[in-house]
């Protein structure tokens, strides 16, 4: 199985995670955005990362990949057998992909002061959603979004908040003291074993994200 990643990316993080918390051996193949090969330019006719190659065949979209590594590779389920419980990882991923990512770029990539209090404030309403749709009502005793096993849902999310000191850094955003579940989330998922083997720090993502950010934009 070889997995076409790069270090930066939150999409290929996500099936990294899932491949480590599912104990298996991979190739780990880094790709220069600038120089894409032929081989990743055949299995990602996205052109993205993450893409898999397993048995001969490829895959993209990091979503689906961990469905699919969870289906082939059921050993520790990732994805319930409830199908309620099945939509409910599925909207949460989706909910992640369609809004809050969107909002989160977008505060990022804004460079017009006037705008950044509000683009801000969408953030800080997409972390309360979490938390009072998330985490008051799915999560129990918690500490992972289903309760108290780690699912494709925090896999698919943690990957957002591993970069969140640089939006921090960046954009003064940070998790509302009204979430504290989503706080505590954070802190569960960053124990992890899968999440400590790869983790980068915060002056990594602070350095990758300047192009991107540009200046640093106070509240
Ligand atoms: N929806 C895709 C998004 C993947 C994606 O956007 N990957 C970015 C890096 S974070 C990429 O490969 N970009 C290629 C490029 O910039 O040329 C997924 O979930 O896999």
């Amino acid at each position: 199985m070889e997995l076409f990643t790069a270090r930066v990316c939150p999409y290929a993080h996500r099936s990294r995670l899932a491949l480590l918390e599912k104990g298996l051996e991979f190739q780990h193949t880094e790709i220069d955005f600038k120089n894409k090969s032929v081989r990743f330019l055949e299995a990602s006719p996205y052109g993205k990362v993450p893409a898999l190659v397993h048995d001969g065949k490829t895959l993209y979209e990091s979503l689906i990949i961990n469905e699919y590594l969870d289906e082939v590779f059921p050993e520790p389920q990732l994805m319930p057998d409830d199908p309620v419980l099945k939509a409910r990882v599925r909207i949460w991923n989706h909910y992640c992909d369609e809004y809050y990512t969107a909002d989160q770029y977008a505060l990022m990539k804004n460079r017009e002061s006037e705008r950044h209090a509000e683009l801000l404030g969408k953030v800080h309403d997409r972390m309360r959603f979490v938390e009072s749709e998330g985490f008051v009502k799915l999560s129990g005793a918690g500490p992972y979004w289903l309760g108290a096993e780690v699912s494709l849902i925090d896999l698919a999310w943690y990957p957002f908040f591993e970069r969140l000191p640089a939006w921090t850094y960046y954009r003064g955003l940070t998790i509302p003291t009204d979430c504290p579940r989503l706080a505590a989330w954070v802190t569960a998922m960053s124990e992890r074993a899968s999440v400590t083997d790869i983790a980068n720090d915060k002056d990594y993502y602070i350095a990758s994200y300047e192009g991107y950010a540009g200046e640093v934009m106070a509240a």
